[in-house]
């Protein structure tokens, strides 16, 4: 059985995002609204599918996929670029590799207690994001 990631969840903390942003060349006044956002993302699993709207007062992002398969994802109203990505299990981890443009590029989502955590990854650049149950 997978883990079950299902729900409802808001931002709490959201370390070096400003990092991340600059990584993707976000300019400064999107960087600057963007950093004061908490968003919520609302994930339906089944399975090894997954549904992920993350929402906010300034930008919505949506994200289908199945586990093992390749998808091409274009990152429209975050920094626009295309890449081939690909989620996996790596354990009870979820973890993304954004093949494209950018180095290094990826995310990894986990359960800690009942917290929903998400590393996002550019270059040098991690993220560190931690979510709580609505
Ligand atoms: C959609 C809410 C954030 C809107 C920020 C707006 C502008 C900043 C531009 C680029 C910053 C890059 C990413 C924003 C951070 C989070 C958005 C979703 C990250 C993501 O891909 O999450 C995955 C895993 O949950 C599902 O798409």
């Amino acid at each position: 059985m997978p883990v079950d990631f299902n729900g409802t969840w808001n931002l709490v903390s959201n370390d070096n995002f400003e990092g991340y942003m600059v990584a993707l060349g976000i300019d400064f006044a999107t960087r600057k609204i963007a950093k004061m956002l908490k968003p919520q993302k609302v994930i339906k699993q089944d399975g090894d599918s997954f549904h992920i709207h993350t929402t906010s007062t300034f930008r919505d992002y949506v994200l289908q996929f199945k586990i093992g398969e390749e998808f091409d994802e274009d990152n429209k109203g975050l920094d626009n670029r295309k890449c081939k990505s690909l989620v996996t299990w790596e354990n009870d981890k979820l973890v993304c590799v954004q093949t494209g443009e950018k180095k290094n590029r990826g995310w990894t989502h986990w359960l800690e207690g009942d917290d929903l955590y998400l590393e996002l990854r550019c270059e040098n650049q991690v993220c560190r994001q931690v979510f709580k149950r609505a």
